[in-house]
């Protein structure tokens, strides 16, 4: 076994890599952050402290969607992620970069805030969160008319970082019931089996999600 994953199942951005190695059946050693070891593992490799990160025979992957591209080149399998073309592979790191930046990481404020002591939430912060929230579902609602995946029709590196944003997006800030082709779009998400894995596999630690988790999904 040449892979080795550092990862959290409950984490948004591991399961976007995780979505991505189910998706090819790609074997790798799974080291859970769930005790000293591995995070001591984690902090030695990649003193930046996030996660996931991959290490392949020896090299340290970070950064959850260059590990995507980085499995592609070395691990190819079924699934290109990527298209080949490279004016098509630019549209799919948009729409990555979309999720990443404008769902995943207001999202992620308004998480973080509820672990933080009542003294020192930052409310205006989280509200400009909800307000990037409600612009990048609108934004996508347009977008997503005539597809059926991020870019069209074919499932890529940019519906794996749309699973875990808009999954634990909505739980934050629910999804307006208007918007029917995001509301649809994370429905096909979740009904995606490398996505339905990972999901299942973070079931025993909803009880932890900061806000609450819904009873859903
Ligand atoms: N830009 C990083 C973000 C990774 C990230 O934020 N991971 C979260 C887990 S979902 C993390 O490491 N959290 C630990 C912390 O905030 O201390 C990526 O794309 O992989």
């Amino acid at each position: 076994m040449t892979l080795k994953l550092y990862a959290h199942p409950f984490s948004s951005y591991c399961q976007k890599v995780l979505t991505a190695l189910y998706e090819n059946g790609t074997p790798f050693e799974y080291r859970t952050l769930d005790n000293p070891q591995s995070n001591a593992e984690l902090e030695a490799l990649w003193p930046i402290k996030r996660f996931p990160v991959l290490v392949d025979d020896g090299r340290t992957v970070m950064e959850a969607s260059i590990i995507i591209e980085h499995l592609g080149l070395h691990h190819p399998g079924p699934v290109k992620l990527l298209p080949d073309d490279a004016r098509a592979a630019l549209d799919v790191r948009l729409m990555d970069r979309f999720f990443d930046n404008y769902v995943m990481t207001p999202m992620q404020k308004i998480v973080l805030d509820h672990l933080r002591s009542e003294k020192d939430r930052d409310p205006c912060g989280a509200s400009e969160a909800r307000a990037m929230l409600d612009r990048a579902y609108a934004w996508l609602d347009d977008t997503l008319a005539g597809r059926e995946w991020a870019v069209g029709n074919t499932f890529t590196m940019a519906d794996c970082a749309a699973a875990p944003s808009l999954f634990y997006a909505d739980w934050v800030h629910p999804i307006g019931e208007a918007l029917t082709r995001v509301r649809d779009y994370r429905q096909r998400l979740l009904a995606r089996p490398s996505f339905a894995r990972a999901v299942d596999e973070a079931r025993p630690f909803r009880q932890f999600f900061p806000p609450g988790a819904p009873d859903r999904d």
